[in-house]
């Protein structure tokens, strides 16, 4: 790539973090070196716990790494999923969170115990969860530091097979002798099947061209950094060679129909439109949706940064999102809503999930619904007492978690939209086509 005066080992460095990474998890009983099995992947002697108390991992713990061959990569090691206790059930729990979110489920087996007993039902147990959610599965046989013969073992792993039933790929390996790496290495990286997510995050061609982000801040606006859906937009754009211009909007002046603020963003609206390098697209925040729906010509492409995020996240899946709007023409009062953030934030006095959006379903739709709220990482267990979702744009999991999501609401036959989307439609329903439009929905 041209460096443009950038040093060529910056961009590659740069580019190498902006990689997607893959999510493999290590599952079974306890006890299987479920944990070894991170330390010798992620080639980290002491990074997950190892011990020969059963039930020794209790959460799952992740580390992130580059591995040579396997590029950018997400090990989870999880609770054994055979302890059955309070606490045991508990663990189980994150587990099964584990092998929903991971691309590649590894179960390992500790291939000689019980070789007279072969009761592999919780194996395939797990097989079949990580297949209902597309999952890859592979089978690690950890033969511990076995005295029996190559021969012996491969008989073994051969009959094993064969018992599991699940005809899945599987490796003999010591997981306590870090020689055995680049063996797992090389299993891994042969086996595992690279989805495609290739959604281009701002999908416009690279070359000349202004791209205008609008981002009124206000109180709950941290200090010395944008938001990551902000710092993505300007890092992809600057990839492109395209010129992002950051706009900040006083969002109480322009919706006080101040003129001194629609003719200060007209004014650069203009200039952009003008200059010889194109005006190519307007990105919002999307709470200021009601003003800049107006105030933009419609012949200038508008979308905000939570439909952009929406689009990314669930790998083009933004139809979907588009499809759970319907579900307000349904909904009555005393209906239960659920509205979903992926991070938790201090909340201050004109929140977009807790007071904006609620405020809005009342006012404009006269609508008295029952809202719950949900932060964070965890969401709610029982889905399918909600008629409908509404999600932030979710930059703050990975793509895997954000799938899950969208998986659990479409089992639970929960419709799912989002806040840009919803906040579009709620002022001007054909504004929801005008924010799509970029993303070729
Ligand atoms: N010799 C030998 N010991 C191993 C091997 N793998 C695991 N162990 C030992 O087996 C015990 C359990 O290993 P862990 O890696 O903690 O097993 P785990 O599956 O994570 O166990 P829980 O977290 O309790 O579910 C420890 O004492 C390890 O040292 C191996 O390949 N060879
Ligand atoms: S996770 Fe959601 S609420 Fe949190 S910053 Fe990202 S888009 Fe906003
Ligand atoms: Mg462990």
């Amino acid at each position: 790539m041209a460096s443009r005066g950038i040093p060529h080992f910056i961009i590659k460095e740069f580019m190498a973090k902006q990689k997607e990474y893959s999510i493999i998890s290590f599952v079974g009983r306890v006890n299987v070196g479920k944990s070894s099995l991170l330390n010798l992947l992620s080639g980290q002697k002491d990074f997950a716990i190892v011990d020969d108390q059963p039930g020794t991992t209790a959460d799952t713990v992740a580390a992130l790494m580059e591995i040579h061959g396997l590029g950018p990569v997400k090990i989870l090691d999880t609770a054994g999923i055979d302890e059955y206790s309070k606490l045991g059930e508990k663990k189980r729990k994150k587990t099964y969170e584990a092998i929903e979110e991971a691309d590649l489920t590894l179960i390992v087996i500790d291939l000689l115990r019980n070789v007279n007993n072969r009761d592999f039902a919780i194996e395939k147990e797990i097989a079949k969860r990580a297949f209902r959610y597309n999952k890859q599965v592979l089978v690690i046989y950890n033969i511990f530091s076995a005295t029996e013969s190559l021969k012996k073992i491969k008989e073994l792993e051969h009959l094993t097979n064969q018992e599991l039933g699940l005809k899945l790929p599987s490796l003999c390996l010591n997981a306590s002798n870090k020689k055995e790496q680049k063996k797992i290495v090389e299993f891994i990286s042969v086996c595992l099947k690279k989805e495609s997510r290739d959604i281009d995050l701002i999908p416009l061609s690279e070359g000349k061209g202004y791209v205008l982000l609008n981002i009124p801040m206000d109180e709950e606006t941290p200090t010395l950094r944008l938001l990551r859906p902000q710092d993505m937009a300007v890092e992809r754009l600057l990839r492109k060679y395209l010129i992002p211009v950051l706009f900040r909007m006083n969002l109480k002046k322009a919706r006080a129909n101040d003129k001194t603020e629609k003719k200060r963003f007209l004014a650069l609206l203009k200039h952009l439109y003008n200059s010889p390098e194109e005006l190519k697209l307007i990105i919002t925040d999307s709470q200021a949706m009601d003003i800049l729906d107006q105030w933009t010509p419609e012949n200038i492409s508008l979308t905000t940064f939570s439909v952009m995020m929406t689009n990314y996240m669930s790998c083009g899946n933004l139809d979907l999102f588009v499809k759970g709007l319907e579900a307000f023409s349904v909904l009555r009062n005393g209906d239960k809503i659920l509205i979903m953030e992926s991070c938790n934030h201090n909340r201050k006095c004109d929140d977009i999930g807790t007071r904006q959006i609620p405020n809005l379903i009342k006012e404009k739709l006269g609508l008295e619904l029952k809202i719950s709220f949900s932060f964070g990482r965890v969401m709610p267990e029982d889905l399918s007492q909600y008629k409908l979702a509404i999600h932030c744009g979710g930059c703050m999991i990975d793509r895997q978690k954000y799938s899950r999501r969208i998986f659990k609401f479409k089992e639970a036959k929960v419709p799912i939209t989002n806040y840009g989307l919803f906040l579009s439609w709620i002022h001007n329903p054909k504004a929801v086509e005008r924010v799509c439009k970029v993303f070729k929905i």
